[in-house]
């Protein structure tokens, strides 16, 4: 845990683990930036909080006007182990000045293969394992399904209600919502088809009979509309990261899991979000005993660089013919340095016991917030991945969008770098990085508190 008056890194950037704001949010220097911005940018690329970076450390994203803000987004789960670990920092600037680049399909070099041992030795199930790299969780998204289809020989993918996997046409067609990633942009890869999601406060008949009745309506879909035998591959988040920190009810994964391996279809389970002890363990499917045979990675994996990988079972992995899979910059060396940096700093600093640390605490105090709020329709998610669904209470559960966007603006306001997530836009969802100190964690939960008591 980083002492709150002592800079995280010495290395470049020492920046102070306590919120300080000494302007409006956003400030006059964001402003101006802002409106170049508008000349030079597409609004296309969307903005959550015009809050223009200067630096970030440990939990803490520092501004152009000197405001020091709480990180509760870590840039959408990505850095996991604090910006600019000190680890990560010290990993790129040796790897960034002995080479930047040669390609590994070209001249291959130590540290993708280090971080290929590493995936293979970290995630679920005790089989032989291989290990490609990619840059974006998209592109690990679109080899996964490469790699399945040619393995089985089969065309079909299924992907659930509520699912993100990416902005790619391939991954557009495999995530669920239209506004804003698929709108206009069609048309899709085909041979996707979509299934009802194990969504337990949305179930009808209630949380009780979500894991068997939406695992029954799952088979009976896929048997009658697309055939088992067409089937390559069933991809599910094992906990729905944009889709609103959906916590697939309990028994469901593994009964998917199960059925998959009876008609011989690939299991792929999308961890970008979940994984890396986001949830508390390495990643979410271990929680339920579940063993995918390919999963995909990015975000957390390397401290904020750009990497991704496939990692599955060796005869699945090595059945694509040799030059099927790679790209120009997949497992480029500096963001394998970054990854390996990343994953000592979760060893050495057991950041998966401080997720589940951190889950307790946001649990207790969100649980009692819910208490005192009915808009609060539910508390879930695991470890340092929860989230707040918000309704428009007494009794109704129709979503509320206008309330999350107001309760999350009225956190920026006071220094909390919140997100929002959700099908209907009606969710608030927190990624704090692992090593927040626990004075800023709680620091954070009273902004929350005192945005509802503004809001509601
Ligand atoms: N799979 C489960 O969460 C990325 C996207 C934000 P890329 N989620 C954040 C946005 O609006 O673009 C994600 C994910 C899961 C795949 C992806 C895609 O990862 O690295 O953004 O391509």
């Amino acid at each position: 845990m980083p002492d709150p008056e002592v800079p995280v890194t010495d290395l470049v950037s020492p920046v102070v683990q306590s919120r300080s704001l000494v302007t409006e949010i956003p400030g006059p220097r964001s402003r101006e930036l802002s409106a170049r911005r508008a000349a030079a940018v597409p609004p296309g690329v969307g903005t959550t909080l015009p809050v223009w970076v200067e630096r970030a450390a440990g939990g803490i994203v520092v501004d152009v006007d000197g405001n020091r803000l709480i990180d509760f987004g870590t840039g959408i789960a990505v850095t996991t182990v604090g910006n600019s670990a000190p680890r990560v920092v010290a990993a790129v600037r040796e790897q960034v000045a002995a080479f930047t680049h040669t390609c590994f399909m070209v001249t291959p070099y130590e540290s993708y293969l280090q971080v290929a041992e590493k995936l293979n030795a970290l995630t679920p199930g005790s089989h032989e394992k291989r290990t490609a790299l990619f840059n974006s969780g998209a592109e690990a998204v679109e080899n996964a399904v490469k790699i399945a289809r040619s393995y089985t020989g089969r065309p079909a993918v299924i992907a659930f209600d509520h699912a993100y996997h990416g902005r790619t046409n391939l991954t557009m067609a495999l995530t669920a919502k239209n506004m804003p990633y698929k709108h206009r942009f069609g048309p899709f890869a085909g041979e996707v088809y979509r299934v009802p999601m194990a969504y337990p406060y949305r179930w009808p008949t209630g949380p009780e009979n979500c894991a068997q009745e939406a695992f029954d309506t799952f088979v009976s879909l896929v048997h009658t509309q697309v055939g088992e035998a067409n089937t390559a591959a069933v991809i599910i988040e094992p906990i729905q990261g944009e889709g609103g920190f959906v916590v697939p009810a309990p028994g469901f994964l593994a009964l998917v899991s199960a059925w998959c391996a009876e008609h011989g279809i690939v299991l792929i389970a999308d961890e970008i979000q979940s994984g890396f002890c986001r949830t508390g363990d390495w990643f979410a499917c271990e929680h339920e005993g579940v063993v995918p045979d390919l999963i995909t990675t990015a975000k957390g994996i390397a401290g904020g660089l750009p990497l991704s990988a496939v990692t599955g079972r060796a005869q699945i992995m090595d059945s694509v013919h040799v030059g099927g899979l790679g790209g120009t910059y997949g497992g480029n060396p500096v963001a394998c340095a970054a990854a390996l940096g990343a994953i000592e700093t979760m060893q050495a600093e057991d950041l998966c016991g401080a997720a589940r640390h951190i889950g307790s605490v946001l649990t207790g105090r969100l649980t009692a917030l819910a208490e005192k709020y009915d808009v609060i329709g539910d508390v879930r998610g695991r470890g340092a991945m929860i989230a707040v669904e918000l309704v428009e209470g007494n009794g109704s559960k129709t979503p509320d969008a206008g309330l999350t966007a107001a309760v999350s603006s009225a956190c920026h306001r006071n220094g909390l770098i919140t997100l929002t997530a959700g099908t209907f836009g009606n969710v608030l969802r927190f990624l704090p990085p692992l090593v927040i100190s626990d004075d800023l964690l709680h620091e954070a939960l009273s902004i929350i508190e005192d945005a509802f008591a503004a809001a509601v």
